[in-house]
């Protein structure tokens, strides 16, 4: 169950390197669903070294173990279902929140959450004595939300829950309706794959039909946003009606109106 244990710091470096550390312990390892949950980040980062704002007091800062019967290939849409939960979530709180693929959560023009998930440990699959033991990926997938903070660096194109809805939100009942809706989605794309996540996706999804430009093998590329694709990659159309897959990276929307 995600959430089952959850470890609280006041303040760590980075509650993805907390997380990485509980897992790979040899007692008391994180199980799976293991939360480590801080106040505050001392070094809080997003994707490529980017840092995190993490001051304390107000936002919610965690990461969740998952011990996954996942090749690493499969690991990717994972992020799309923590994005789905944090979505979910802050939508039934009266604010619109949409994913900006693959890791982004906007509320309108403005970063509301983020999502960083490292590979933490592969075991590969063996066979001995004709019994064969299965791949299992453990993987930290960290959460920031903006919940409560009400100045963030002018550089930040960034807001939070409670700028949003007008009012002061309880963290800790946040924490636990987004680790229970992410445990639903987790459970969904392992049983079924993205097709699973599918719906959802295009219902929250900030990019669908949207020209965007992405580099894609090297080269920059623009088109409008199709769908999934079966691996959770983005599938991008261009003006010759070539179909492209974006499997990871930057993407620069250029908005409905440059269409064609
Ligand atoms: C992300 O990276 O958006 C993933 C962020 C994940 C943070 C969580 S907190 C718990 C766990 N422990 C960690 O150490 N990390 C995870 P990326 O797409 O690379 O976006 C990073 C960019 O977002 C920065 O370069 C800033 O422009 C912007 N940013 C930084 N802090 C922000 C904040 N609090 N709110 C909104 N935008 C922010």
């Amino acid at each position: 169950m995600i959430g089952g244990t959850i470890r609280r710091f006041d303040s760590c470096e980075s509650t993805n390197d907390e997380a990485a550390k509980w897992a790979k312990q040899i007692h008391d390892r994180a199980p799976h669903g293991g939360v480590i949950v801080a106040d505050s980040q001392r070094a809080g980062r997003g994707r490529l070294g980017r840092q995190w704002h993490s001051p304390p007091g107000s936002n919610l800062y965690f990461s969740v173990v998952l011990r996954l019967a996942l090749p690493p290939d499969k690991v990717p849409p994972i992020t799309l279902c923590a994005g789905l939960a944090v979505c979910e979530v802050v939508n039934t709180r009266g604010a619109v929140a949409s994913i900006k693929w693959p890791n982004d959560i906007y509320v309108g023009k403005n970063k509301l959450a983020g999502v960083l998930t490292e590979m933490s440990t592969q075991s590969q699959g063996t066979v001995s004595e004709g019994q064969s033991s299965p791949v299992e990926s453990t993987v930290i997938v960290g959460i920031g939300v903006n919940v409560n903070g009400s100045a963030f660096p002018p550089e930040l194109a960034a807001t939070s829950l409670a700028l949003e809805c007008g009012e002061t939100i309880d963290r800790a009942i946040l924490l636990g309706d987004i680790l229970s809706s992410m445990h639903q989605w987790v459970e969904r794309y392992c049983a079924h794959g993205v097709s699973a996540l599918q719906r959802a996706f295009e219902g929250h999804s900030m990019l669908s039909g949207q020209l965007v430009r992405a580099k894609i093998g090297g080269q920059l590329r623009s088109g409008k946003v199709v769908s999934l694709s079966d691996d959770g990659a983005l599938r991008l159309r261009d003006s010759a009606g070539i179909e492209h897959k974006i499997i990871a990276g930057e993407i620069e929307c250029l908005g409905e109106e440059c269409d064609e």
